[in-house]
């Protein structure tokens, strides 16, 4: 071989053995497309170390079928076009045998009709808005949707602060927000609950100074707020700063910290549901505290916990199943095996139920689990009782 055909060859050799030791045969390469930078960040960092932490827990304890579960993770972004990029990158180059994602329904709408036209799971654990497992067969999700959690959070506020009537807040341009106002608007309707004024705004918004001053002057108990965490925090300090002192009642956005990272103590008694809660003492989930504190010196969340889950519940399938190595047979089996599933997890008792039906199309699998309604109280959310 001549010298300049070596040096040609040298850096495609050096690619090629570099990847054999990252990913020895055995691995079992599961994707994960997860929002680590931009506005949703603070999630997709919680759901990067749900899953980083479960699935050390589970090669530590010798993987699956003496496999070794590799998470291949990817950023993206929280944007739907990144989603996209990001997926098709995992699927196609990256030969993962199931993608973990994305972090916002948004982003699902756009990026899990690959998986599912390639015939590759698609595993949300954050995705909350109706329609996503409607997309088909190889979605699945174990976050709770919005419709399972916001009439019980809802009667629980309506309860315990006497609340005769509420005026809403939403984001009108993004698929979880909009879905979590229209599941409100029904449930608001449902337990008879009249809304004083309706008030929306756009991603990215900063300034609700005028959906505020016009929810003011409707009067009403308290404020629902279909919101992402950065926005609801800003809206509930900007409440507070137009004198008013209504509580507020959110959806599956406001469980992340960053609500009171930015709304400090101006984000108490604030209600929203979950599947989980730090105050659930279970063997499960004080095992994931204890675990998750030790390897990331932090409190985990309910995005962390049901990333955590995700993986776990993705193990259990993977024991069933005896991987042939032909990726295309692999995926499918993998997708046969994990409805029937179920888990004592750090979220508590889990498992799927087929989502409703479509006429003249498959569909995939929700999370059938209990929603738990917490409170801001002092930065913390507290189990509401
Ligand atoms: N549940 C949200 C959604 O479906 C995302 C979560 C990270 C707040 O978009």
């Amino acid at each position: 071989m001549q010298f300049k055909t070596i040096l040609k060859t040298l850096p495609l050799l050096m690619l090629a053995s570099g990847l054999a030791s990252a990913a020895h045969a055995a691995d079992v390469k599961l994707g994960l497309a997860a929002a680590l930078t931009g506005p949703a960040a603070k999630y997709g960092v919680a759901i990067k170390n749900g899953f980083s932490l479960a699935a050390d827990e589970v090669n530590a304890a010798g993987g699956v079928n003496g496999n070794k579960l590799l998470l291949v993770i990817e950023d993206e972004q929280g944007k739907k076009e990144e989603a996209i990029n990001v997926f098709k990158k995992l699927i196609f180059k990256d030969k993962a045998l199931l993608v973990f994602g994305p972090t916002l329904s948004n982003s699902a709408f756009a990026a899990d009709p690959i998986a599912n036209a390639a015939k590759v799971v698609a595993f949300g654990t954050s995705n909350t808005a109706d329609g996503i497992t409607a997309m088909g067969p190889f979605t699945f999700r174990n976050s709770v949707m919005e419709a399972d959690v916001l009439p019980v959070t809802t009667r629980a506020a309506v309860k315990h602060f006497g609340i005769k009537k509420v005026a809403i807040i939403y984001g009108n341009d993004d698929a979880f927000t909009k879905s979590g106002y229209d599941v409100f608007k029904g449930t608001l309707a449902d337990q008879k609950i009249p809304v004083t004024t309706t008030e929306a705004y756009a991603k990215g918004d900063v300034d609700f100074k005028a959906q505020l001053t016009k929810i003011k002057a409707s009067n009403p108990d308290a404020i629902v707020c279909s919101c992402l965490t950065e926005e609801a925090a800003n809206i509930i300090l900007q409440t507070r700063a137009l004198g008013m002192k209504q509580p507020f009642i959110g959806g599956n956005g406001l469980n992340s910290p960053k609500l009171f990272d930015i709304a400090k103590g101006a984000g108490d008694d604030t209600i929203m549901g979950s599947p989980w809660s730090s105050e659930n003492l279970t063997p499960a989930n004080k095992a994931f505290i204890a675990a998750y504190k030790a390897k990331f010196g932090s409190d985990p969340d309910q995005f962390a916990a049901q990333a955590y889950d995700a993986l776990h519940v993705v193990a259990a399938a993977l024991k069933k199943i005896k991987l042939s190595g032909a990726l295309d047979k692999d995926r499918i089996a993998l997708q046969q095996a994990l409805p029937a599933v179920t888990i004592d997890g750090a979220t508590g008792k889990f498992a799927f139920r087929k989502a409703p039906p479509v006429t003249g199309k498959e569909v995939g699998y929700d999370a059938q689990q209990e929603a738990i309604v917490n409170i801001a109280k002092g930065g913390k959310f507290i189990l509401l009782k």
